[in-house]
């Protein structure tokens, strides 16, 4: 344990034990307080955090109240705000019917800690805990959030309320902004339909590879051939960010001149959002927490599930502002919040941007100058269209993950470098995630890149995406489509070390 905080710990314990005049006398050091904390007193520690799970109702406007499955009653969960690498205690209290499982993502913690029972970690009782110990990092914008299945009961898993973010605060900041704003987007009311209507066509470069389109064209044209709908789609009725509809939340209150540091966060169990605010640019200067060699200035942020992105917003166009998302009905039931700079008068503007194309080389240094990788794993994702109850079953090289037989599929050694191939045989974009490492941006459909470090990477729809990770955090390894649909059928793997 750390020192300074266990001392601290202890203070508070004796300090709350003993009479004053007992605790000025000289026995009663650091060096005491320290010895009796290691001795005598862990399991009496106070924890830094204390989370609890239950159901609570949310209002998400006046009057309209949701009932979700919340972290301590209140959606988005508390923000936790740690430093890197100084160790922490979280209580994780369960208060709900269900084992629970509370993932850290973006985190390299070992196996009992990381909440994925396809990893190993324990599952916290129904109406029981657990006591979390680790040690935060890296440093960035992280968060937590249930790692449980939810099938086709879309008032489990991620579809509910228990998204929380993150801050573990670096050891040096590189500051040049005023204050930071944290933002979560989050969908509410879930229901099932055949096809939906994500944004397809946002993703740079665009190329295509014909071999995996031509793959996944067939088998969707010999499915349909057959008289087989098109599979489970899930869409939503009520759009947040921080658990707020746009315009019934409290406004991000600004000045002119101000530097805004915003840590935007998508807690969407299966949605892609954009988010853009109408005369000015986000500085985007880090990307899943973690900075990018190149901050650049862009109109519009995409971010896929699980995806997080910090960026510095100047505000210097004094008025009342809309900062929504794209899709004007996903915007007009909820998803956005009001920019108000201070003295300005009037209604909330939206205009809509010029059309944009997110391509996260931009952030990246040019060109192929990561190192080679030790060995390269080519990994395929595959659609089979509603095969599973009308639901799509999804593949990884050919094997739909179950928790019944949860073989490791890939196996990687400790120290070595590996490159993630990755080709989709779907239309769909899928914000690919890997537990407990980050991993490098190699090449983007196309394109080289390097530099850009990461945890959750949009493969587009028939596209290949490349990323090097390397092995330096032994354990069971989770790798999944972030996509709560697409995880909860098959499109998961493990990786083991061996
Ligand atoms: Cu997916």
């Amino acid at each position: 344990m750390n020192n300074a905080v266990a001392s601290r710990r202890a203070f508070l314990k004796l300090a709350a034990t003993v009479t004053a005049a007992e605790f000025l006398q000289p026995e009663f050091t650091a060096g005491a307080l320290r010895a009796n904390a290691a001795n005598a007193l862990p399991e009496a520690t106070s924890p830094d955090y204390t989370l609890r799970i239950a159901a609570a109702p949310i209002e998400i406007a006046p009057n309209h109240i949701v009932s979700a499955i919340t972290y301590n009653g209140q959606f988005p969960g508390p923000l936790l705000r740690f430093k890197e690498g100084r160790q922490v205690v979280v209580d994780v209290h369960n208060d709900t019917d269900t084992p629970e499982q509370l993932h850290w993502h973006g985190q390299f913690v070992p196996v009992d800690v990381d909440g994925a029972a396809e990893e190993g970690t324990p599952f916290i009782p129904a109406h029981g805990m657990r006591r979390l110990v680790f040690t935060p990092r890296p440093a960035g914008l992280r968060f937590y959030h249930t790692h449980n299945r939810a099938g086709a009961d879309l008032h489990a898993g991620q579809y509910s309320g228990q998204v929380g973010p993150v801050y573990i605060e670096p050891t040096r900041d590189s500051g040049g902004y005023d204050r930071e704003v944290f933002l979560v987007l989050k969908e509410f009311e879930p229901s099932l339909s055949r096809g939906g209507d994500m944004a397809m066509d946002f993703l740079a470069p665009a190329t295509e590879d014909k071999t995996l389109k031509e793959a996944g064209e067939s088998a969707m044209k010999e499915s349909l051939a057959r008289g087989t709908p098109h599979g489970y789609e899930v869409g939503y009725r009520y759009f947040t960010i921080n658990g707020r509809m746009l315009g019934h939340g409290e406004p991000v209150r600004v000045k002119t001149g101000e530097r805004v540091l915003f840590h935007i966060l998508n807690g969407s169990a299966t949605e892609i959002r954009s988010l853009a605010l109408p005369s000015h640019t986000f500085k985007v200067i880090a990307l899943d927490g973690n900075p990018v060699p190149v901050p650049v200035n862009v109109p519009v942020l995409w971010l896929g599930t699980a995806e997080r992105i910090s960026a510095i917003v100047e505000m210097k166009h004094p008025g009342v502002w809309v900062m929504g998302d794209l899709a004007d009905d996903d915007r007009s039931h909820g998803m956005g919040i009001v920019i108000e700079y201070a003295g300005q008068p009037g209604k909330p503007q939206w205009i809509k941007p010029k059309p944009f194309h997110w391509n996260y080389a931009r952030f990246g240094k040019t060109g192929n100058t990561s190192p080679a990788p030790d060995e390269t794993i080519d990994i395929l994702f595959f659609k089979r269209n509603a095969a599973l109850e009308g639901f799509n079953e999804w593949t990884i090289n050919d094997v739909a993950f179950s928790m019944e037989k949860p073989a490791p599929m890939f196996h990687v050694r400790q120290g070595r470098r590996y490159r993630l191939r990755m080709r989709n045989a779907s239309d769909d974009i899928h914000p690919i995630h890997l537990h407990r490492h980050s991993f490098e941006l190699i090449k983007l459909a196309g394109q080289a890149t390097a530099g850009i470090m990461k945890d959750v990477v949009m493969v587009g729809g028939y596209q290949e995406v490349e990323v090097d990770f390397v092995a330096d955090n032994p354990g069971l390894t989770l790798f999944h489509c972030h996509q709560q649909l697409h995880m909860d059928y098959g499109f998961m793997a493990l990786f083991d070390y061996v």
